[in-house]
């Protein structure tokens, strides 16, 4: 059996961070997550490009269009959706997960979700570098592991 599996090296990698700014008490902390494990993987922040976009509900457009430039390995989409009285966490969420996924897949670039979907402000907290990890850092490895696994197969 041949089993393939990417490693977790950065180096040399161009990395896209889109940023939902909306709840950036948050997202702060995820973005900071991300450049963090880039440069600790042996990335290199002069091959980090952050792209900052009002919310969630607007991460998927940019990402598309940086990943169609072909100038980014991987994209990383970063953002906090917290639930409201309302149904829009609904549609923001829902359209951005449904758009993220759509964009590797027409274009084979990975894009990786670090888009916090929570009910409650601590439950977003606890994901933002507290008692839960850092969902930036998290879905950075992911992005990486990518990039790399993709080369191989
Ligand atoms: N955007 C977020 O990133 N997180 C949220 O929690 C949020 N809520 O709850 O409203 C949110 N809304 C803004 C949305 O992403 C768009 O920027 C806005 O609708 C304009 O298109």
């Amino acid at each position: 059996m041949k089993t393939v599996e990417g490693n977790l090296t950065a180096q040399g990698m161009k990395i896209g961070l889109v940023v939902g700014r909306f709840n950036s008490f948050v997202v702060d902390h995820l973005v900071a997550g991300a450049v963090d494990t880039i440069v600790r993987h042996g990335g290199s922040e002069d091959n980090i490009t952050k792209v900052m976009v009002p919310g969630a509900f607007e991460i998927p457009v940019a990402a598309n269009k940086m990943a169609q430039s072909g100038d980014y390995d991987a994209i990383v989409a970063i953002g906090a959706v917290i639930r409201g009285g309302t149904p829009h966490f609904d549609y923001v969420a829902g359209e951005c997960v449904k758009g993220i996924g759509q964009i590797q897949l027409q274009t084979g670039v990975p894009v990786s979700f670090g888009v916090l979907t929570v009910d409650t402000i601590e439950q977003a907290i606890e994901r933002a570098g507290t008692k839960a990890g850092n969902k930036g850092e998290e879905c950075t490895l992911a992005a990486i592991e990518m990039v790399n696994v993709l080369k191989q197969i």
